[in-house]
């Protein structure tokens, strides 16, 4: 839950082997002024020195804090994992085997079966991705690193005090290598907001086989974030011929009957039943899939805020309920850009008289504004995405 927080791309690539000894002692010393704040915070001493019993300094967790790659991947390729055929068939089966228990998370929460399972198999494939890293040492590692100390000790701080109020077992805290815990991969604070006991044992319960306290913990998520049973995260739209992509992006609000009347319809060629208002969304630019999202689409982002997952988790979620594949397909070839090719095209589309207002290789409503407008200029279908053939154009 809240990856995105977790995906800093950085590129550092610090060897940390012959620094072993001296960050285990650094790590010790860490330790030992942690206690006090700990201990401000409210975590007992009791707590403290059960939790810390066995804890070790996990390089592997920096590592691989600091060298995670920039995510860069077509769209396609990434859908083809997160829904695979595979996924779909056992998230079919998970929906069948926890049918009763889903069926009272559904009356507790208004959030429905497929939708909690397409969760549940995107954040540990179905729980055989649980994570088995001792919670409390990834944790106090990341913390004691100090690149993100302050939230890894919010996180620490809070890891504590489930273990005070004896939801789990220290022995059993164990999570992502960056701390993400159970099921459906719940930071600590999350967890600490919003996990309930489900089965009724007092324990809130998300590390262990049975996921039914993790399902309805996510549930009792969406359901804060609003949730809207009934009502879908989007729906695959077909665009008329000439259409304007001016139209695309979370600036432009209606209807499905105002997106019908602009030509945008259900791929059966129906308008699309009304959901609320919706936005348009052309993930990939104009050669791929267009969606209309509605607020839904924005619950799954309180998970994890990337678009790739949002549609994952949302494509994913119909599938298992048994819709079939997407009419047009995520082009195959369409990488992502990186970061530094974000900054150049935001820096050559300035320098072509279509200000980004900066170049920060974010690409935000004003540098969408920008390649709209020299998408225009240069009769292209002004669609607002930065692909690379927009930058090789640019060059
Ligand atoms: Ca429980």
């Amino acid at each position: 839950m809240h990856r995105r927080q977790f995906i800093a791309a950085s590129l550092s690539t610090l060897s940390l082997a012959p620094m072993a000894a001296a960050q285990e002692s650094g790590f010790q010393n860490w330790i030992a002024g942690f206690r006090g704040r700990a201990r401000a915070a409210g975590i007992t001493e009791r707590t403290f020195n059960a939790a810390f019993a066995d804890v070790r300094y996990l390089p592997d967790s920096i590592e691989r804090d600091r060298n995670q790659a920039e995510f860069v991947r077509p769209l396609a390729d990434y859908m083809a994992t997160a829904v695979s055929d595979t996924r779909v068939s056992n998230g079919r089966e998970m929906v069948r085997r926890y049918a009763n228990e889903l069926a009272q998370i559904e009356a507790r929460f208004d959030v429905e079966p497929h939708v909690v399972v397409a969760v549940w198999g995107m954040e540990s494939n179905y729980g055989q991705r649980r994570g088995d890293t001792p919670l409390i040492s990834t944790l106090a590692t990341l913390a004691y690193d100090g690149r993100r100390g302050r939230f890894f000790e919010e996180q620490l701080i809070a890891a504590l005090g489930i273990l005070q109020n004896g939801d789990v077992a220290p022995r059993n805290m164990t999570g992502s290598w960056a701390g993400a815990m159970g099921h459906t991969q719940f930071i600590p604070t999350s967890y600490e907001a919003y996990a309930v006991d489900f089965t009724g044992d007092g324990r809130r319960d998300i590390w262990s086989d049975d996921p039914s306290d993790a399902l309805a913990s996510t549930a009792a998520y969406f359901r804060r974030f609003g949730w809207r049973k009934g009502q879908p995260w989007g729906v695959e739209v077909r665009l008329p011929r000439g259409f304007d992509f001016g139209q695309t992006g979370r600036s432009v609000t209606g209807s499905p009957a105002d997106w019908a009347r602009a030509g945008v319809v259900g791929t059966n060629g129906q308008p699309v039943p009304n959901y609320g208002d919706a936005t348009l969304s052309t993930p990939t630019g104009a050669g791929g899939p267009a969606f209309l999202l509605f607020r839904n689409y924005d619950v799954i982002g309180r998970y994890n805020n990337a678009e790739a997952y949002i549609i994952g988790v949302g494509h994913l979620s119909d599938r298992i309920r048994g819709a079939g594949p997407l009419q047009t397909a995520f082009p195959v070839d369409e990488r992502r850009l990186r970061r530094a090719e974000r900054r150049e095209l935001q820096q050559r589309l300035t320098d072509a008289g279509f200000s980004t207002q900066g170049v920060d290789g974010r690409i935000g409503p004003n540098s969408r504004a920008a390649i709209r407008a020299y998408q225009r200029s240069a009769g292209l279908p002004p669609d607002g995405h930065p692909s690379l053939g927009l930058l090789q154009r640019l060059r």
